[in-house]
C-alpha cells in the first residue's frame, strides 16, 4: 500500500508535486491554527457554574485579517501557478515536435490510433489499437482527445496529467514520460455503469522499442490484422 503520491514519470511530475506540497502544507497550517483555536476558545469561553458562557458579536478587526490573509494567499497561488497552468494546458504550449497520436474515449475503453509508417495521422496508414497506449520516453507526445458518447477523463497517475475528452471537442494533451514501463491510463470522469473498467495499460518504451512496436503493428495492419489486444 502506497502512503503518498505514485511515482514521477513525467516532466510535469516535479512541479505540480512541488505545488501539490505547497498547498498541503498551507492548508495543513490554517487546519491546526483553526481548530486550536476553535478548542481553545471552547474551553476558556465556556459557561461553568455561576458564569454564562461568554458570548460575542465578533470583532471587526480579527475579520478583516482572517479574510485577507487567505484571499492574498489564493491569489499568489494562483500567479505562482499560472505558469505550469500554462505549460500543461494552453494550446499554444503543445512542442512543435510532438508525435501526435489519436484517443478516442467511448464507453467503456480507450482506442487509441497511430499516424502509422508516414508519421502523419489522418491518413489511410493509421492504426488503431484497443485498451493499450504505446509512447516513446522522453520525447513529447500529444494525445488528440476525442469522445464517442459522453465526457470521459484521460488520467495517467504517473504523469500528473488528467484531461477530459468531451463529445464534440477536440482537445489536445500533450506530455513527455521520463520512465519507461507499464502504467495505468484511467477514466477519470464517471461516465455510465462501465466506468470503473474503463482502462487501458500503457508502456512506456525506449525510442529503440517504441520503433519495434510500431514497425510490427504496422505490418500486422498491413497484413489485415486487428492490432494486438
Ligand atoms: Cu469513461
Amino acid at each position: 500500500m502506497r502512503w503518498w503520491l505514485p511515482d514521477a514519470g513525467s516532466t510535469f511530475a516535479g512541479p505540480i508535486d512541488t505545488m501539490f506540497l505547497a498547498i498541503l502544507i498551507l492548508t495543513g497550517i490554517a487546519l491546526v491554527l483553526v481548530e486550536v483555536g476553535v478548542v481553545t476558545f471552547v474551553i476558556r469561553y465556556r459557561a461553568r457554574p455561576g458564569r454564562k458562557a461568554f458570548y460575542t458579536h465578533g470583532s471587526t478587526r480579527a475579520e478583516v485579517i482572517w479574510t485577507a490573509i487567505p484571499a492574498v494567499t489564493m491569489v499568489a497561488l494562483g500567479l505562482v501557478s499560472n505558469h505550469y497552468w500554462v505549460l500543461i494546458k494552453d494550446k499554444k504550449s503543445v512542442p512543435p515536435n510532438a508525435y501526435h497520436i489519436g484517443v478516442h474515449a467511448k464507453q467503456f475503453e480507450w482506442q487509441i490510433t497511430y499516424p502509422g509508417p508516414d508519421g502523419k495521422l489522418g491518413t489511410s496508414d493509421d492504426f488503431t489499437v484497443r485498451n493499450q497506449l504505446h509512447v516513446p520516453v522522453n520525447e513529447p507526445v500529444a494525445a488528440e482527445l476525442s469522445s464517442e458518447d459522453v465526457i470521459h477523463s484521460f488520467f495517467v497517475p504517473e504523469w500528473r496529467l488528467k484531461q477530459d475528452a468531451v463529445p464534440g471537442m477536440h482537445i489536445i494533451a500533450w506530455f513527455q514520460a521520463t520512465k519507461t514501463g507499464e502504467f495505468e491510463l484511467g477514466c477519470a470522469e464517471l461516465c455510465g455503469m462501465g466506468h470503473y473498467k474503463m482502462r487501458a495499460r500503457v508502456f512506456v518504451h525506449t525510442p529503440e522499442e517504441f520503433k519495434a512496436w510500431l514497425t510490427q503493428q504496422a505490418a500486422a495492419q498491413g497484413a489485415g490484422g486487428g492490432g494486438s489486444e
